[in-house]
């Protein structure tokens, strides 16, 4: 049986080279042997509209992701708090289905709760407001229909923003709450779910739901990258090293 795997929080930027590399090879390699491939948010550093496929680095991973797809492997996207304006021309370059932000997908058998996590963070108050906001359809309309070099500017502010505004809340306010979790298992009738997003890769096991109830925290793709992979028999975390480089790591 072909495992189905799960990557989260790449945060891919033509900045960080190596991993954009890592993620090609992880393309070319596991992602093909698997049946499914879910991308649960945060692929990208910043995504400020599909026009962005423009840049060289984003159209690479988009066709690393439409190999995977044309490889015979089930590409989903999922967008994450950095990514959240993923849109239909992007889907179509990487071969991939849009997802919405919580998914109930039958993994192995096993009904699987599939979220990018930051819906959980209900302690960081800050954060849930500045992302009813930027949800908001008409925001977005009103943010798309800006000139490009416009958005880039404006998405750097924000960055800058939040930069300034995670070195003030503590670790325990950007984790996820523990009855945001426990709801969000009891809303969707399963044991298992599986998020990225807090960059806390994990497994937690569940009290309560039964014995083999998990929560697993994707890891992010920093220093390097790794990802779940789920068949029959369980799941299991993988690492993805950063490739080698005759210069160095990049
Ligand atoms: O990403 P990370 O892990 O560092 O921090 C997140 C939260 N921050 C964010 C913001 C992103 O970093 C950048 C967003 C890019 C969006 C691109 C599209 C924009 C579309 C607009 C459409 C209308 O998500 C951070 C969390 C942290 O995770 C842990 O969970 O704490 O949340 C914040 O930092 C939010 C701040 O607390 C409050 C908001 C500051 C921004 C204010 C915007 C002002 C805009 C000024 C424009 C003139
Ligand atoms: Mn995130």
């Amino acid at each position: 049986m072909k495992p189905t795997l799960f990557i989260s929080d790449l945060h891919l930027s033509a900045t960080r080279p190596a991993m954009v590399a890592a993620f090609g090879q992880f393309c070319a390699g596991p992602a093909r042997d698997a049946a499914q491939l879910y991308v649960l948010g945060d692929l990208f550093d910043t995504w400020i509209g599909d026009e962005q496929l423009r840049d060289p680095m984003a159209a690479g991973v988009a066709a690393a992701l439409a190999g995977v797809a044309a490889a015979g492997t089930g590409v989903g996207v999922m967008r994450g708090n950095r990514d959240l304006l993923l849109g239909a021309r992007f889907a179509q370059a990487a071969g991939a289905t849009l997802l919405p932000d919580a998914v109930v997908a039958d993994i192995a058998g096993r009904p699987t709760l599939l979220l990018h996590g930051d819906t959980l963070c209900t302690d960081d108050l800050a954060y849930q407001e500045f992302r009813a906001k930027v949800r908001d359809p008409v925001r977005q309309r009103r943010f798309l229909a800006l000139p490009y070099l416009a958005r880039r500017a404006l998405v750097a502010l924000i960055r800058i923003k939040s930069r300034r505004a995670t070195a003030r809340k503590s670790e325990t306010i950007m984790d996820v709450n523990a009855d945001a979790v426990a709801a969000a298992f009891a809303q969707h009738r399963v044991d298992r779910m599986i998020h990225g997003h807090t960059h806390r890769p994990a497994r937690h096991a569940v009290a309560g739901l039964g014995r083999d109830a998990e929560r697993w925290v994707l890891p992010d793709w920093y220093d390097a990258g790794g990802y779940l992979a789920v068949d029959a028999s369980g799941a299991r975390m993988h690492a993805v090293a950063a490739p080698a480089s005759p210069r160095g790591r990049g």
